[in-house]
């Protein structure tokens, strides 16, 4: 029989990336994994269909009504929950704002080969389900546990490793964060690609912890090895760096653009006089202290709003006086911990944590229209 070649086991790694120029392969995963559409910033909550959507694999085919999550591996009292059990149990909705920590990837030089974000990675929703922790507790994890691994049904592979989507949290993570496992998305039951039927939400975190199409539970008693816990998501300062892992969201802001754009170039143009300019802020569970606005190197402080629960983004607002030439727009936010963004990103090897001040570029003509 002639040998076959197994073209996933033999992964060739990633191609070059060439500044400015994006392969087939990064405007497939781009079509596949939309952004926010940034004028919806104006909304506190993110219309569903407007929120950023990050599938490494294909959405899986999961049926609600036969679904199960199961409670399995190291613990003492293994169970299994169907929908309708945890939609029986205590019910909570928290704002939440989630971010891909890969956020901004295309905007460093020489970016990562992989989903070519430029700014639009986030979205806040109004998440509905029941707390984690007392499920965790319930099924009493054994003496010596030392992670909780949490599995999607979604299989696929990335540099050569055949896996099912999974991360993990220490005991003592679950005990400080706030998980909830999640049934409903404003209001609604999940959409297949936010993870129907039942993910987790991991509030203060970037998403890569907010596990979709959440299947099993599991206590283990080594740390969790699973590709995307340690192969990915971890910051690193060049390609054989160790890293250090990806854990809560970095402080970050952006404006909904003003005025018009040009359909190709999105530069805006806006007419001369007051402006009114309004973003959004956040720093995963850390309040956001200011946010200032920048005109070229001249800055202002904007007015906040505080968000409406401690995971979901601030509002802010400035008037700014638009005088006619070019202009370069910025804003960059401090969180009540003293973090402010920074101007200019520092170099990650896989384009993670990217928190730079979001930039627009707009036009004022002499003459209003
Ligand atoms: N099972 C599974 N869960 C997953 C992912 C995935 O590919 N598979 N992507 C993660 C990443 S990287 C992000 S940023 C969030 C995105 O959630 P959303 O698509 O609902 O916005 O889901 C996370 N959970
Ligand atoms: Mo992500």
């Amino acid at each position: 029989m002639a040998s076959v070649t197994d073209i996933f086991r033999n992964n060739p790694g990633k191609p070059k990336t060439v500044d400015g120029v994006y392969s087939e392969q990064e405007v497939r995963l781009a079509n596949r994994n939309s952004g926010i559409i940034l004028e919806t910033l104006r909304h506190d909550v993110t219309p569903t269909g407007a929120h950023y959507l990050l599938t490494h694999f294909d959405v899986p085919a999961l049926d609600e009504g036969s679904h199960r999550l199961t409670f399995g591996g190291g613990f003492e009292q293994p169970f299994d929950l169907s929908l309708d059990d945890i939609r029986a149990l205590p019910q909570v909705t928290m704002p939440v704002t989630l971010e891909c920590a890969g956020n901004g990837r295309a905007r460093v030089s020489p970016r990562s080969h992989s989903m070519p974000w430029s700014v639009e990675a986030v979205g806040t929703s109004e998440w509905t389900g029941t707390p984690l922790r007392p499920l965790i507790e319930r099924a009493r994890p054994a003496q010596g546990t030392v992670d909780i691994v949490f599995t999607g049904a979604d299989e696929g592979f990335d540099n050569g490793v055949r896996h099912f989507f999974g991360r993990s949290l220490t005991l003592d993570l679950i005990a400080d964060l706030d998980v909830l496992l999640v049934h409903a998305m404003n209001g609604q039951p999940l959409l297949p690609q936010h993870g129907a039927p039942l993910r987790i939400v991991v509030p203060g975190w970037y998403g890569m912890a907010s596990v979709k199409w959440l299947s099993r539970i599991e206590a283990i008693d080594t740390p969790y090895q699973g590709f995307q816990q340690v192969q990915t998501y971890r910051y690193r300062d060049h390609p054989e760096d160790e890293g250090r892992p990806v854990t809560a969201i970095r402080v970050k802001s952006l404006m909904i653009p003003p005025g018009i754009p040009d359909w190709l170039t999105r530069t805006r143009q806006v007419e001369p006089g007051s402006v009114e300019i309004t973003g959004r802020a956040w720093a995963g569970k850390v309040p956001i202290a200011r946010v200032e606005f920048g005109d070229g190197d001249t800055w202002q402080e904007a007015q906040l709003t505080p968000g409406s629960g401690p995971y979901a983004w601030s509002k802010w607002s400035v008037t700014w006086q638009a005088t006619p030439g070019e202009h370069l727009l910025r804003c960059r936010a401090t969180d009540a911990e003293g973090n402010t963004q920074p101007l200019e990103q520092r170099w990650d090897a896989s384009g993670f944590g990217n928190n730079a001040a979001h930039c627009v570029a707009v036009f004022v003509p002499a003459e209003p229209a």
